[in-house]
């Protein structure tokens, strides 16, 4: 590695490793918080939304962000051998780290506990607009340099197989590119005049569909970089070869055709859009879901050979899971990626329960939410960023790491944590218990009118859970640690299990190119959107009507209803008129 690559990726992945000490110490407080075990506002001078925003923007968008980028400057350049392109990159994390620092200060701050979702009526600080936004271009930077070293290559190498690791890094920012815009143009055009008082109001369905437009995507721009792993790496790593190149390749474009006109399964619940556009999303949900379905088959597939390949007798359909690598000290990757791939079987099962228009009524905002996306963005993409981060962190400081049973037991002390804090969560969830609530101060609360006893066990299973997911976090750090203070035996260098395939297959042309892809991406994004961001000007904005303080009845109606009404008068609902 030249010295500024080395800089560069010790930049990018050690900026959100340290602020993920921050993220998840405010995971555990959200457990006490819902439990009751904390029965007050704030703690420890963070109040109770302050913290939640910080855990949500540090653990699911810093942290994600970050590794994505350092991950793909990294594999673009390895796999096609072609050297970063270090101005870009250089530009890239200066904006990435400012605007991180201008977010993350204005949450401190107490000035934007808005949550990780940060549309409107949650107002923020102008900074955390301005912040977010250089963060988001920050990353579009670096995925400019790796379109000249994706064209560069395949000028140099016509006719070739794009190497899969490419085919996922592109397809992966191309989308990350395009869902980001509206989210970048909300940001800075409706909530940063708004926030800086330029604009009195905002049409706030519009900011949660632009927000969802990206919302979703940014689900899928999680996994994909974890997706990479499972499919270019943990072949090799257990002991075999990847069943098929060409099914990873149709996994990743289905991602880019898929991921994106599927947002307003999150507004279900959203009256301004119509139940047209919302049947179409749900359905093309269910599309989203196909790609991981191929994965579980062909990851599976892949798994199972490598079993064959270390003995296993094939005494029955499921022997060969016992067979794997999980325990062999030097190859810790190998076990943060099958943790994840376990806990993701139920983020996957309970994402296609949300999915459903129907069912999605009973799940909504409620604890079955976070259940469900700790067992897919704190399952398989955060275990596949932290394993990774620490493969690289030891390659490029050329260092070794030293306490190896540890660090290959945290994955599997996570996956314990993680089912009994989800168990709690999504049990709790169907029994009614919302999410983004301060239950300590109202339902967990004994002295409160709204105490609910029924919800004492599961919120108590959700702190089990959540102290087990702290300790094996903990023990993370300790292991990042002992590597700091190792001794360098090597020179800084980058290496990756060798990627191979079980077939020999043919090129095929559609899988090798990006232009038929694209071409269905937009046009699914535009049957898909146009109408939704019709719905939301047209029922919202501007003309909204006027109320009465406490009336929940639009002034015009109400005066249609009862004549002349004072504009101050207070509605008593419970009256009999
Ligand atoms: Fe989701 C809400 C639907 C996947 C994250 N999701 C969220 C939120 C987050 C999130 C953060 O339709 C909350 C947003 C908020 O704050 O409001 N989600 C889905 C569906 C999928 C899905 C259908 N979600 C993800 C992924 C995430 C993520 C991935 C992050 C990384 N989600 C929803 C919906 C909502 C939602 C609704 C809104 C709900 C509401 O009302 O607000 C699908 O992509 C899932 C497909 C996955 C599978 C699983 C395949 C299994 C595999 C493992 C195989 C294992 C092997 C190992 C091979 C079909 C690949 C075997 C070896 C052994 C040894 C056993
Ligand atoms: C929300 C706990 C790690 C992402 C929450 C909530 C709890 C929690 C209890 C729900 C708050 C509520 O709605 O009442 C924990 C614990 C963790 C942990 C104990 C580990 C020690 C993670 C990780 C990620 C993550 C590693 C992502 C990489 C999120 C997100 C939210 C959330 C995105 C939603 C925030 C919001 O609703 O605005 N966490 N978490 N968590 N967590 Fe975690």
């Amino acid at each position: 590695l030249r010295k500024s690559e080395k800089r560069l990726s010790l930049l990018l992945l050690s900026v959100p490793l340290i602020l993920l000490t921050l993220g998840i110490y405010h995971g555990l407080m959200q457990t006490l918080y819902r439990s009751g075990m904390i029965s007050q506002t704030s703690f420890a001078a963070l109040e109770y939304y302050q913290g939640l925003t910080l855990h949500g923007v540090i653990n699911a968008l810093v942290l994600t962000i970050f590794f994505a980028v350092a991950f793909g400057h990294i594999c673009m350049s390895y796999y096609t051998g072609i050297k970063m392109h270090m101005t870009t990159a250089w530009i890239s994390a200066v904006m990435m780290v400012v605007g991180t620092i201008m977010t993350i200060a204005t949450i401190l701050a107490g000035e934007s506990s808005v949550l990780y979702t940060f549309y409107a009526p949650m107002k923020a600080h102008p900074l955390f607009y301005v912040g977010n936004a250089l963060l988001i271009a920050g990353s579009w930077v670096a995925f400019f340099g790796w379109v000249g070293i994706y064209r560069k290559w395949r000028r140099e190498h016509k006719g070739e197989r794009t190497p899969l690791a490419v085919v996922a890094t592109m397809v992966n920012f191309t989308m990350w590119f395009v869902c980001s815009i509206p989210v970048a143009y909300s940001t800075l055009v409706l909530l940063l005049p708004w926030s800086m008082g330029i604009t009195a109001t905002v049409n706030i369905p519009l900011t949660r569909t632009l927000f969802w437009f990206f919302g979703h995507a940014l689900v899928y721009f999680f996994l994909l970089p974890v997706y990479l792993m499972y499919y270019v790496m943990l072949p090799t790593l257990a002991g075999g070869k990847l069943y098929s190149d060409n099914a990873g390749k149709l996994v990743f474009f289905l991602f880019l055709v898929f991921s994106i006109p599927v947002g307003t399964h999150h507004q279900f619940a959203e009256p301004a859009i119509t139940q047209g556009v919302k049947y179409f999303q749900s359905l093309l949900t269910y599309g989203v879901a196909l790609p991981s379905f191929i994965t579980a088959f062909t990851i599976a597939a892949s798994l199972e050979y490598a079993a064959w390949k270390r003995g296993d007798k094939r005494k029955n359909w499921f022997s060969w899971m016992a067979k794997l690598p999980y325990f062999e000290k030097d190859r810790y990757l190998f076990s943060y990626l099958i943790c994840g791939l376990i806990i993701f079987i139920f983020g996957g099962i309970t994402g296609i329960i949300n999915a459903s228009y129907s069912l999605n009524s009973l799940v909504h905002n409620t604890a079955f939410l976070p259940g469900h996306f700790h067992m897919t963005v704190a399952g398989p993409t955060f275990l596949g960023i932290i394993g990774m981060s620490l493969y690289l962190l030891e390659r490029i400081s050329g260092k070794e790491v030293r306490l190896k049973r540890i660090t290959n037991a945290i994955p599997y002390l996570w996956t314990i944590g993680m089912f009994i804090f989800s168990t709690g969560l999504m049990v709790g969830g169907l029994r009614g218990e919302p999410r983004r609530t301060n239950m300590g101060i109202s339902y967990m609360d004994p002295d409160s009118p709204l105490y609910r006893p029924d919800w004492v066990w599961t919120t108590g299973t959700t702190v089990i859970g959540g102290v087990i997911l702290f300790a094996a976090a903990g023990l993370f750090f300790i292991v990042l640690l002992d590597l700091l203070f190792a001794k360098k035996t090597k020179e800084s260098y980058i290496s990756f299990p060798t990627y191979r395939t079980y077939h020999q297959e043919k090129v095929i042309p559609f899988l090798n190119s990006f232009k038929p892809w694209l071409v269905i991406m937009f046009l699914l994004i535009l049957v898909a959107y146009v109408p939704a961001i019709f719905n939301v000007m047209k029922y919202t904005g501007k003309e909204a009507p006027p109320y009465a303080p406490q009336n929940p009845i639009p002034l015009e109606l109400h005066k249609q209803d009862v004549g002349e009404v004072d504009e101050g008068e207070t509605l008593n609902l419970n009256q009999d008129e």
